[in-house]
């Protein structure tokens, strides 16, 4: 007979006669045993083989954890493991060499039963948990399922004290031995105590490669002895100023050596590899900020403010080459990654093209061209560090003038670097864009904060998978793994990165370590909300995004204005929890009314709603939607249409390098251009815009040309408004007021002619492209009191 057709408790209590077990033995146990018997392995990454065993293991505070006499790293990795618990679950335990009483251990073991590297064995048993690994790296992350496995509850109370856990076999081991994050510290400075809590979460996830973005246009962050200038110029720049008389206090900072060294044991300890990026030949403006002779024009420019592609490249002469050495020597120092990273990508060949000495030298070379150089220039770079015993890795970029025969490849521009360099030998990573971005937004919510406009989900981390389908078995050994990349332009403090990152870390995780054939999404959907507790008892302001409520209004927010009376839905994007609701304006709680089908309300009325668990925990922060005719005719930025011209959407900030979260805006970098569509105007008398100025500070290089420019008619232009779509006539002209005298966000209100019935409102500004970018915060009708 099956349990499965059983309610849970009782699954289990059948199950526990059936084995013979005395559930129950110890204290709360019956209640814990149950659930632990039954609830899915609390694991992210899931485990490779679990097998069940007999019986319970309870941990109660004071319990020794051992390690064999003066193994260091066991040591450290009890410690982690107690540490985790302590401070999820309030369980004080305690690190001891040797085995005496001990109720959990964890020791090397040369005939280990996972024979695979950093893999491990964790047996849990009615008397202990024992972890054995045959290398450090096993042993840590055997303790890091374990401190998972001892935090499984999601209910806020059931979560504290002494646990019982399923008695259990888990064999586990890697899929790719490349599980990488790479965090850009030099488009927004990362404060050294947000770099380790990341490396924290990462090495608790099972991740081992921490690539540093450390130098860039916009700020370079490694103290280079030999180089004081790098810094002392390299790490500052002076953000654009949108409001005329803004202060403007140079932004940046930097890492010194010693915070680098310790940095990077602080790494080490957690099996983490920090691997560092010295971006060449182009993305190199803060390098000619600081030494312009290093540069192609010997011009010094100022340390970049603007995002996206600047012209600034490397020289190909000597002491260019002179440079680079005596700054890797440095970086070989302090990083013993075997992997140096040396950039390469988006270096606009604009410079080299128009320098008789570089294209001389081109020539003398027998060069056939520009990008024949960079794959030159690489790979002399790549021979340097070969001959120190590193080795070379580079954006897929570096493959357009052939393969540096020195490189190992990381996939950017989808998978297609990957795949050929992997048809020619080389080793390849894959971080595709968008998928693998975390700029991305992760929602297609209000309440998001700045990013790229392309949406990668947590189902959309989830699905992907690092191995190409193109790759036969022998290429396929070639691919090391797959990272993620946290580029920082729109995430100006630890708080965006920290948003963007969790919880879509544990899908790249489970993505990287787990087999393939054990992924499930729903599965880890199940696992995630005992990780968001972890989160709430860590301090990690996880995003909620995937679980936050959307309001949808069937028939769309016209009908409901027409008809007086709205039917609502209520649902989420990962489509799980309970979502409890209140329509009287309070904040809803866990007695709410629970959501169970579409609302229909008599207008205006507002809805206040939040998601919770299976187990009670608050999933997703109240959301409030207000059903007033005001509401329903007013759209978000976000809400509003790109006009259809080749798009370069993105969602930015007020101010580039803003200290807190503050009000963010869509825009379309080629064309400051929106449609309203399907606009109710029927007694509409008015429109206001809620405007702002921004900082127009993107480098677009050749794509500059693709930037619309609509005819003013006075100096700061207007906000023109046309009627059905971007061609129609105009229906109202507004002014933008002088930079000088406005504020940086502010209304504008223009008259619209009476009409009738839905259409599309275009809505453009013809400010002068040279200027400042305007924005559109938010569009409202009103109708004439
Ligand atoms: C492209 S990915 C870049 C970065 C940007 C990123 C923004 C890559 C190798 N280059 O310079 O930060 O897009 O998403």
């Amino acid at each position: 007979m099956g349990v499965r057709g059983l309610g849970k408790r009782t699954a289990t209590a059948v199950l526990a006669m059936a084995l013979g077990v005395a559930v129950g033995a110890q204290g709360r146990a019956p209640l814990t045993a149950s659930a632990a018997e039954t609830a899915p392995p609390p694991l992210i990454p899931l485990a490779a083989q679990i097998n069940p065993g007999q019986g319970t293991f309870t941990l109660s505070a004071g319990a020794v954890i051992a390690v064999p006499t003066g193994d260091a790293q066991a040591r450290f990795a009890a410690a982690q493991l107690a540490d985790q618990v302590r401070r999820v679950r309030g369980l004080d335990l305690m690190v001891r060499e040797g085995r005496q009483g001990a109720a959990i251990t964890l020791a090397l073991q040369a005939d280990a039963p996972v024979t695979q590297a950093e893999g491990y064995t964790l047996e849990v048993t009615p008397s202990g948990a024992h972890i054995t690994a045959r290398d450090e790296a096993g042993l840590y992350y055997g303790a890091m399922s374990l401190a998972q496995l001892l935090t499984p509850e999601a209910a806020p109370g059931a979560d504290q004290g002494p646990v019982t856990i399923a008695a259990q076999e888990i064999r586990d081991w890697p899929r790719f031995p490349w599980r990488g994050m790479m965090l850009d510290v030099a488009r927004h400075f990362q404060p050294l105590d947000s770099v380790k809590a990341l490396i924290d979460q990462m090495a608790a996830h099972k991740l081992n490669r921490l690539h540093l973005h450390l130098t860039d246009d916009q700020g370079w962050r490694l103290e280079i002895k030999h180089y004081p200038e790098l810094t002392k110029v390299g790490a500052w720049r002076t953000p654009p100023s949108v409001v005329s008389g803004q202060s403007t206090t140079p932004y940046g900072g930097f890492y010194t050596q010693d915070q680098i060294r310790d940095l990077v044991a602080y790494a080490a300890a957690r099996h983490i590899t920090i691997v560092p990026e010295i971006d060449m030949p182009g993305h190199a403006q803060a390098v000619m900020a600081s030494y312009p002779k290093i540069g192609v024009t010997g011009a010094r420019p100022a340390v970049a403010v603007d995002w996206g592609v600047n012209p600034y490249l490397f020289n190909v002469d000597e002491p260019s080459f002179t440079f680079i050495q005596t700054v890797l020597d440095e970086v070989m120092t302090l990083f013993p990654s075997t992997y140096i990273h040396v950039g390469g990508d988006e270096a606009l060949k604009d410079e080299w093209k128009a320098s008789p000495k570089v294209q001389a030298r081109m020539r003398a070379l027998g060069l056939k061209d520009e990008n024949a150089l960079q794959t030159w220039f690489i790979e002399r770079v790549g021979q340097y560090l070969a001959a120190h015993g590193r080795r070379m890795i580079g954006w897929d970029e570096i493959l357009e003038g052939g393969i540096p025969p020195t490189a190992t490849i990381m996939s950017w521009r989808g998978i297609k670097g990957a795949v050929d360099a992997a048809r020619m030998d080389h080793d390849v990573i894959l971080s595709p864009a968008p998928t693998l971005y975390l700029d991305s937004l992760q929602s297609r919510r209000d309440d998001e904060p700045a990013g790229r406009l392309a949406i990668v989900t947590l189902a959309d981390i989830y699905a992907y998978d690092a191995m190409p389908a193109e790759l036969n078995a022998e290429q396929a050994h070639h691919v090391l793994g797959g990272q993620a990349n946290v580029w920082t332009e729109y995430m100006m403090t630890p708080w965006h990165v920290t948003h963007a990152v969790y919880p879509r870390i544990d899908a790249l995780a489970e993505g990287l370590w787990s087999p393939k054939d054990k992924r499930d999404w729903r599965g880890f959907l199940d696992r995630l909300p005992a990780q968001l507790a972890r989160y709430r008892h860590l301090g990690v302001d996880a995003a909620d995004s995937a679980f936050a409520v959307d309001f949808t209004v069937e028939g769309g927010a016209n009908a409901a204005l027409a008809a007086g009376t709205a039917t609502v839905a209520l649902s989420n994007q990962a489509g799980v929890g309970t979502i409890r609701y209140t329509t009287d304006g309070s904040t809803p709680t866990s007695a709410s009314t629970r959501y169970e089908a579409p609302l229909h309300l008599t207008l205006p009325a507002t809805l206040n709603a939040m998601v919770f668990s299976d187990a009670g925990q608050v999933l997703a922060a109240p959301r409030r939607y207000d059903l007033t005719a005001e509401a329903l005719r007013t759209r978000q930025s976000g809400e509003l249409q790109a006009c259809p011209q080749g798009e370069m959407g993105l969602r930015i900030p007020l101010t580039p390098d803003a200290t807190t979260k503050g009000p963010v805006f869509n825009v379309n970098l080629f064309d400051a251009c929106w449609v309203y569509p399907k606009a109710r105007l029927d007694g509409v008398t008015t429109l206001t815009v809620n405007a702002a100025r921004l900082a127009r500070n993107y480098g677009l290089a050749h794509d500059a040309v693709k930037v619309r420019s609509h005819p003013a008619t006075t100096p700061n232009g207007e906000l023109v408004v046309r009627m059905d779509g971007c061609d129609g006539p105009v229906a109202a002209t507004v002014p933008l007021p002088s930079p000088a005298a406005a504020p940086q966000q502010f209304p504008l209100t223009a008259r619209l002619p009476a009409t009738t019935g839905q259409r599309d409102l275009c809505l453009m500004y013809t400010a002068p492209i040279q200027g400042p970018l305007y924005a559109i915060g938010s569009v409202s009708l009103r109708a004439a009191p």
